[in-house]
């Protein structure tokens, strides 16, 4: 593969995106947004949180492991862990007393839009969309200043019984509390001492202390429901957070109520257009029976597309059945990306699906139900105009503008993608999904599906590389509206 030919077809697939985007008349985004408190702790933070416990209760909270924090002791004991492993980890809490708790003893650094539906909002919005609506069940007063303040970015609120659209700062639910994730970053040689033991902190990671209140639930409001036109015109819709469907409520509800619920909107959606496109964005949902949910009952048969990444891919396969070539896509040896093609085949034909979109590190790969309207060079030029967005996010942290996120053209295709694509040619070749000047170009045609494989862009040193996965997604699937409207 020639790396300059990509790197002019990034720039040329860049500017024929940028002409399709105002052909879009909107796009609806929902549910999940959170806020993200980021902290980086230094060694004097360290020393003062030590203060405020007894270093003998740390350390037999430690033993105990705790899954959850339910109040400070757990937060610092699950902190020592990590700590003392260099491992990530991510835990729960069900109320906001850590939060507040935090807030007056620690503080953090910065604070960030987080959720993917909140990142992908702002992301369209910023890339200049006629118009975005997205809907957030639990939309706070401080969490909507997280969301893009330009006069594309609306949300529904209901005024004298009538659904309106208004700014997110105009359309909050009063008086609820705000989701806030904490993200406690730490670096490697960290000293540490707790109750007479000491250790170095072996490697730079981070522990997540994931905001989940109990009342939280995945769901439309009812009279935005039954006025959803009030929305539109809109030409397609990107939802993901279903990940926050609980099997069971305190209430006596079931995660089957929310999946039926869920499925009610998609399918109201697509009675108010029949030409609406509906894309799923996934995340890792540890909950197997949740997982396997939102695929079988959710995701297949009702939406057109589907984003996710090479450990998703491999956890989909699993609860879909397919468990060999799900440990095949995650082992990632030397046939990884043909596993990773297979199981994106797969999902594309187990769940139903018109188009799924996986990104890698220096790669992506698109599989097409055939008949698709759209040419393989105008899917390619989708996955392009995504690869320029996700270098703008990596190298300056958050794209404000379509100039800005031009940026992204800087950034080089990554090398190592370049090579992997290769090594995959000569199995497309010898199965004969394409011929090589063919490969060339990115395309492979299947018996019964096509697909577009690109090397991506990588920045070598990222900013930050939250949300560039729904970046990625979200861009692509934009690309691609916007090139079957201008059609
Ligand atoms: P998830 O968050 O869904 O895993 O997606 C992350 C995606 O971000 C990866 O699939 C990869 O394509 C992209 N990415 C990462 Br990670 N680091 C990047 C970098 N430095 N430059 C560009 N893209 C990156």
């Amino acid at each position: 593969m020639d790396i300059q030919e990509w790197e002019q077809r990034h720039t040329d697939a860049f500017y024929n995106v940028k002409k399709s985007l105002p052909y879009l008349e909107g796009m609806f985004v929902a549910y999940n947004s959170n806020i993200d408190a980021i902290k980086h702790l230094t060694d004097e933070d360290l020393c003062r949180l030590m203060e405020l416990f007894d270093e003998v209760d740390i350390q037999k909270r430690v033993e105990t492991y705790p899954r959850e924090i339910n109040e400070p002791l757990d937060f610092m004991a699950r902190l020592l862990i990590s700590m003392r492993e260099g491992k990530a980890a991510e835990i729960p809490t069900h109320t906001s007393d850590i939060h507040e708790w935090l807030k007056a003893h620690l503080g953090f650094d910065y604070a960030r839009m987080g959720g993917q539906a909140g990142i992908i909002s702002n992301l369209l919005a910023r890339l200049e969309l006629k118009k975005v609506v997205a809907y957030i069940p639990w939309l706070s007063e401080e969490q909507a200043d997280y969301f893009a303040a330009s006069d594309n970015l609306l949300h529904p609120k209901l005024e004298d019984g009538k659904v309106v659209l208004k700014p997110p700062k105009e359309a909050f639910k009063p008086g609820i509390e705000s989701k806030v994730n904490w993200i406690f970053e730490y670096s490697r040689g960290l000293e540490v001492t707790c109750n007479g033991n000491n250790f170095t902190v072996p490697r730079d990671n981070r522990l997540i202390i994931s905001s989940r209140p109990k009342w939280i639930r995945l769901d439309m409001d009812r009279e935005i429901y039954e006025q959803l036109e009030s929305l539109y015109p809109i030409d397609g819709a990107m939802l993901s957070g279903y990940q926050m469907i609980k099997e069971e409520y305190e209430d006596g509800s079931t995660y089957k109520d929310y999946v039926s619920h869920s499925v009610k909107v998609i399918e109201k959606l697509k009675a108010l257009n029949p030409e609406l496109r509906i894309h799923v964005e996934l995340t890792s949902i540890q909950n197997r029976v949740i997982r396997k949910a939102i695929l079988t009952e959710i995701v297949a048969r009702h939406v057109h597309s589907l984003g996710l990444d090479t450990v998703e891919v491999a956890n989909a396969l699993n609860v879909l059945g397919h468990e060999e070539l799900s440990y095949s896509v995650i082992r990632k040896e030397e046939n990884g990306i043909t596993s990773l093609y297979h199981g994106a085949v797969q999902l594309l034909k187990d769940l139903s699906l018109e188009r799924v979109h996986v990104h890698s590190l220096g790669f992506y790969i698109c599989i097409l139900a055939k008949g698709h309207p759209l040419t393989l060079k105008e899917h390619r030029d989708a996955l392009l105009f995504s690869s320029t967005l996700a270098g703008a996010k990596a190298l300056t942290g958050d794209i404000e503008n379509l100039d800005e996120a031009a940026a992204g053209l800087e950034v080089p295709v990554s090398g190592k993608g370049i090579e992997d694509l290769e090594n995959f040619k000569l199995y497309c070749v010898g199965k004969r999904l394409c011929t090589p000047e063919e490969f060339e170009f990115g395309y492979l045609y299947g018996a019964d599906h096509n697909a577009v494989i690109i090397p991506s862009k990588v920045v070598e040193k990222p900013k930050s590389t939250v949300g560039i996965g729904d970046t990625i997604s979200a861009g692509a699937f934009a690309a691609m509206l916007a090139t079957m409207k201008q059609k």
